[in-house]
């Protein structure tokens, strides 16, 4: 037995050093030390042994259980150590490598040029009012003056979606649901922006387009007030140097009515490509709010009166941004958009 045990010694030392994995190596533990393990079959055997030689041999078993289990007790810590030194190595990370940069986004033109506007009316103490983009007959074109057989309306190629129903092609409904819900409260004093739609699509047209108008209603407003408040809005849209002239014209919703042109923000009114030589550039319609317009938002025209005026944005923005085509704001081409 002392034979078996010296080659079991043996064998194993050999092996724990002979360059095994950790399963491996777990394998072999059990196979020599497990329950059914070669050395422990042997303690199993001392019974057959005389009673002087069961001692001695089961002292040996002994020691040699122990030698081997420091043995591979010790391999396998320095097999654990090298797995973590190797994990450690693959796991580096290598905090001074740029990161991966994430594009950053900002606002439409035609978002920031409908801010900026409403930012320039809040400042002269407007507010803002939204409403439906799909109207009703009476809100788009009756209560504005335009009854079922006016010429105007032509001029507006609408979507109508039923007899009675539509896409909105001004904001104007918004500024009538607008007084009906003060009404007879004083001043109306808002701007309204927002989508609008007209059968209309070329270079200089798209069939969905934006608006901000402005209606202020009081007792006492004057065509001097209009005129005031747009100079304000030109200048500060426009630059400080900005002239504004009023050119007279017809809106079936005001009465009387004007085109309003801004000296040339690109010549500053010398005369160049922009403004066709004129040193003008009509940027907006406006007006004295039409009596019966007045009447329709539930207001009295002999004791209230009011100005309104109404300007496309896409305009503004390629006025303000020298863009030449309109399609340019719609297309959502990054190259383009990444410029504002
Ligand atoms: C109410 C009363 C009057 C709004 C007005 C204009 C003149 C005008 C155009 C500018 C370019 C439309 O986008 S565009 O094609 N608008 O010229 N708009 S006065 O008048 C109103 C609105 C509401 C209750």
């Amino acid at each position: 037995m002392r034979e078996e045990i010296k080659k079991i010694k043996e064998e194993s030392l050999t092996l724990i050093q002979s360059g095994l994995t950790r399963d491996e190596l777990q394998e072999l533990k059990v196979k020599v030390m497990g329950k059914k393990g070669s050395l422990t079959a042997l303690l199993k055997q001392l019974g057959s042994l005389s009673s002087e030689e069961r001692p001695l041999v089961g002292q040996i078993i002994n020691e040699v259980r122990a030698s081997l289990e420091q043995a591979w007790d010790e391999k396998m810590k320095e097999l654990e150590e090298q797995a973590l030194l190797k994990r450690l190595e693959e796991e580096f990370l290598d905090i001074t490598l740029p990161g991966i940069m994430m594009p950053r986004g900002h606002q439409h033109p035609l978002t920031k040029v409908i801010e900026e506007i409403e930012d320039i009316f809040i400042g002269m103490g407007f507010q803002i009012a939204e409403g439906p983009e799909i109207e009703t007959d009476y809100y788009n074109f009756e209560a504005l003056n335009l009854p079922k057989d006016h010429p105007a309306r032509d001029m507006q190629d609408t979507f109508f979606i039923t007899e009675e129903i539509l896409l909105r092609t001004q904001t104007s409904p918004v500024q009538i649901r607008t007084m009906e819900k003060l009404c007879p409260g004083l001043p109306v004093k808002i701007i309204a922006p927002g989508k609008v739609f007209r059968n209309d699509d070329d270079a200089t047209h798209s069939p969905m387009f934006h608006q901000v108008e402005g209606l202020l209603v009081d007792r006492g407003v004057r065509m001097s007030d209009l005129k005031g408040i747009l100079l304000t809005f030109s200048r500060q849209m426009f630059g400080e140097d900005r002239q504004i002239r009023l050119r007279p014209s017809f809106f079936p919703f005001t009465e009387p009515s004007a085109e309003v042109d801004v000296s040339c923000m690109l010549c500053g009114g010398k005369g160049c490509k922009l403004c066709k030589g004129t040193g003008w550039i009509e940027i907006l319609g406006a007006g004295m709010v039409h009596p019966k317009v007045l009447e329709a938002g539930g207001y009295d025209s002999v004791q209230v009166t009011g100005f309104a005026f109404g300007m496309g944005v896409e305009r503004i923005a390629m006025l303000k941004y020298g863009i030449e085509d309109m399609r340019l704001l719609f297309d959502n081409d990054l190259r383009f958009l990444a410029q504002f």
